[in-house]
């Protein structure tokens, strides 16, 4: 069992068609030698990702949506279905994020019927669990992510889909676990998506840390055991930066 590491940028509401020069950038930063050590992709606004196909190709980069309906199509004004993402070039898509959660009020069932959409196109799923501070000081992060993970993720997934742990308080606030804290959550969720999944699949399950990743706590972060990659906001949006925190491998 070897773990490509995943580092996957996630550029949120942000990004216009300009932004494909820092694409074009990033894919010229992609070395041989980085894209040995990991695989790297961007998850830009929908509205861009057939826009960077053709930029994203030549650099080697793999593109991926941010959320998903559930269904394949029909009247669901403003939504975008997984087959649209994966038409428009995307071969990720991003479920279960805890701004779709907070601000959509996505439930662990809407994250998990995402999840089999996605697999269902043709995409890998990145599903998103993770604690809020109250929760954390509670003592209740374990039992609140092990639910998420039990909740969020189809009981037939493959062992190729991404789960990514994204702590809530960690997002944009430049604060991040100790790195025990996240050994300890990293390895619990294995666990967790071995009783969901079974049959041994948890080994290629890659496990993602999320929340302020940036160039200079990356290195730190990305080598702490069972974490198989990042997922990136802020430090995503420019080629410095993301090719910075990709570079930890
Ligand atoms: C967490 C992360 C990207 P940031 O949402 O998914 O964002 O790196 O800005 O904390």
């Amino acid at each position: 069992m070897t773990r490509r590491p995943l580092v996957a940028g996630n550029w949120k509401m942000n990004g216009l068609r300009a932004s494909l020069e820092e694409i074009e950038a990033m894919g010229a930063a992609y070395d041989d030698a980085l894209r040995a050590r990991a695989e790297l992709i961007v998850c830009p606004p929908a509205t861009l990702i057939a826009v960077a196909r053709d930029s994203a190709a030549r650099g080697g980069l793999g593109l991926g949506g941010q959320d998903c309906h559930a269904s394949a199509s029909g009247a669901h004004t403003g939504d975008i279905s997984a087959e649209m993402l994966k038409d428009a070039g995307a071969s990720y898509v991003i479920v279960g994020h805890s701004e779709r959660r907070s601000d959509h009020g996505e439930t662990d069932a809407d994250v998990q019927a995402k999840a089999a959409a996605a697999l269902r196109a043709g995409l890998t799923p990145i599903i998103c669990v993770g604690e809020t501070r109250a929760e954390r000081e509670a003592g209740d992060a374990l039992s609140i992510v092990g639910a998420q993970i039990e909740g969020s993720l189809p009981a037939d997934a493959p062992p190729y889909i991404v789960v990514a742990y994204e702590p809530v308080w960690a997002i944009g606030t430049g604060l991040t676990p100790t790195t025990e804290d996240v050994a300890e959550m990293h390895a619990f969720a294995r666990e967790r998506i071995e009783e969901r999944l079974g049959g041994g699949k948890s080994g290629d399950v890659r496990i993602l840390y999320g929340g302020s990743v940036k160039p200079s706590n990356a290195r730190e972060l990305m080598h702490v055991a069972n974490v198989d990659g990042a997922l990136v906001g802020g430090a995503s949006l420019t080629a410095k930066d993301f090719i910075g925190v990709a570079s930890a491998y």
